[in-house]
């Protein structure tokens, strides 16, 4: 993964609830799947939340005041409802798989993540000691 430099980020900082042309754009690999995202406290945001599967590369950027990561994580629960123990779910939990992780990354950053996903029900979220519970999850769905 690269980090990005810090200035591809200032035309991004307005963004609400959703994530549209200001998103940070990467460069996903090539024949991957672009996807944008935010980070923030306490929302994950991206771009798009359906996609075909196969390689899928996530550009994600920190907006917020704290560190966070980004976790691509397969699960049947619904979005926001993996059963937390102590103040985040487990990830060693049989309902859920971690495909692939950024780790906490710095605000103002940018990181890149390439993951080969196959169809399935998906959550994009940040797992760091009580922000899944605070609202860091979305769905995100892969299909053939
Ligand atoms: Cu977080």
């Amino acid at each position: 993964m690269t980090a990005l430099s810090i200035l591809t980020l200032g035309c991004a900082e307005d963004l609400d609830d959703s994530v549209g042309q200001n998103a940070p754009h990467g460069t996903a690999a090539p024949g991957a799947t672009a996807v944008n995202g935010v980070v923030k406290d306490w929302r994950v945001l991206v771009d798009r939340h359906t996609v075909h599967a196969g390689q899928v590369t996530f550009t994600v950027a920190n907006q917020g005041t704290i560190g966070h990561e980004f976790l691509v994580v397969r699960t049947d629960s619904a979005d926001g409802a993996i059963p937390i123990e102590g103040d985040g779910f487990s990830e060693n939990n049989p309902s859920l798989l971690v495909i692939k992780e950024i780790g906490e990354f710095p605000i103002k950053t940018i990181q890149e993540l390439t993951v080969t996903l196959e169809p399935g029900s998906y959550q994009l979220v940040c797992n760091l000691p009580g922000h899944y519970g605070k609202g860091m999850h979305t769905s995100f769905t892969v299909v053939k």
